[in-house]
């Protein structure tokens, strides 16, 4: 059957505009049974040059240099926004208006008050929306879900997640610009909060369901640095370490903590769920591995077991290859183009959506707030 095309107009075309147009160039080669099929109809950057050089490499059909003209084109129906944090709610808001679907990168906004803009701006609009937390599609981590709804936990008592790098302890590394915009509060919102403690709530409240209220420090061991645009040595207004205590509705308890200064590790995503009947956990560096102990096993076999989620049965898995060979990282945003097209085809919301990702953005907020005010912070 011929598929239907989705023209895709791509803003930004950093880091993240690869992993995206990598998704979309996979996607109907792994998931054949999908009725819509990507179409790189477009890229935008400021830049032309470079814009074009992107559009040669990944094969997008024309570029743009002004987001607002790739908005108003007729031939783009989605817009996937891949800019520095601080241009999702303008682009948002405007392609909503365009009647354009939206496609955001994590975080949803700079803070909350936005957020609930970007989020009424695609409910009057009615535009299929989601954002790019793409954690969430590692086949373990759907996994993980997979066996807490099917209740196998039981009551959780703890959620524990780390988000550890290393790659900013140099004081001679600048701010802003290209590449180094996430160290620039004005692009970037906030630091590590929003950057990685985003993707860890993003994931936590997709297992374990609402947080209620956090109690929160943050550090900011570098306080000046050199800024990429103005050529100065200016204040840094972004966190770099975070760490936050919480409750969950369901009553269990939440310690989180991230980091740009835990030298030697690189993007050490790990959560771990300690239930009454048993616990899971995963680390970013093992992704392909779930760990679950079970206290239902013979006591004597009784321990934690390495589940290697490759088999056909897996989340995701039967797309891809034959069982024990393993997937990464990049899958995990063929999964969320696959399940983005999926919902298009179903007429149902592709998570997280914009209304689901501003409930982290809410919790990022409450955790900004109690660090600065020493004080614990309710969340609604
Ligand atoms: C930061 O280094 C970063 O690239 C984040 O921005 C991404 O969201 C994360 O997945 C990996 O680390």
């Amino acid at each position: 059957m011929a598929k239907k095309p989705l023209n895709i107009g791509l803003v930004g075309y950093g880091f993240m505009g690869r992993t995206h147009s990598n998704g979309y160039k996979r996607v109907s080669d792994f998931f054949p049974d999908l009725a819509y099929r990507p179409v790189l109809k477009a890229v935008c950057g400021r830049t032309a040059e470079k814009a074009q050089a992107f559009a040669d490499q990944w094969g997008y059909e024309s570029i743009e240099t002004d987001w607002k003209k790739l908005i108003a084109r007729d031939d783009i129906d989605a817009i996937d926004i891949c800019t520095p944090n601080n241009s999702h709610a303008e682009i948002s808001i405007a392609a909503a208006a365009a009647g354009k679907m939206i496609l955001c990168e994590k975080p949803l906004s700079m803070n909350s008050e936005q957020g609930q803009e970007m989020v009424k701006a695609v409910e009057a609009a009615g535009v299929p929306n989601t954002v790019w937390y793409n954690y969430r599609r590692v086949p373990a981590v759907s996994l993980a879900k997979q066996l807490i709804d099917e209740g196998r936990l039981g009551r959780i008592f703890h959620y524990r997640s780390n988000f550890l790098q290393d790659w900013t302890i140099s004081e001679d590394l600048p701010q802003g610009g290209a590449a180094l915009w996430r160290l620039d509060v004005n692009a970037a919102g906030s630091g590590v909060t929003g950057d990685l403690l985003a993707h860890c709530l993003d994931t936590a409240i997709w297992l374990n369901g609402g947080v209620k209220d956090v109690t929160a420090m943050t550090e900011t061991f570098v306080k000046e640095r050199m800024h990429n645009e103005t050529g100065k040595v200016e204040p840094v207004g972004i966190d770099d370490a975070c760490a936050f205590l919480c409750h969950f509705d369901n009553g269990s308890l939440g310690l989180f903590e991230s980091t740009r200064y835990a030298r030697g590790h690189k993007a050490l995503y790990t959560f771990e769920i300690n239930g009454e009947k048993a616990s899971i956990r995963w680390d970013l560096h093992d992704l392909h591995r779930l760990e679950y102990f079970d206290h239902a096993d013979d006591s004597l076999i009784r321990g934690w077991h390495h589940v290697h989620c490759t088999d056909g049965d897996m989340p995701y898995m039967k797309q891809w290859w034959v069982p024990g060979l393993q997937i990464g990282y990049e899958h995990t945003f063929v999964h969320q183009v696959a399940d983005f097209l999926k919902s298009i085809e179903t007429g149902t919301p592709c998570s997280p959506t914009f209304a689901e990702a501003l409930e982290t953005q809410q919790i990022c907020d409450a955790v900004l707030q109690s660090a600065k005010s020493r004080q614990w912070v309710d969340v609604k």
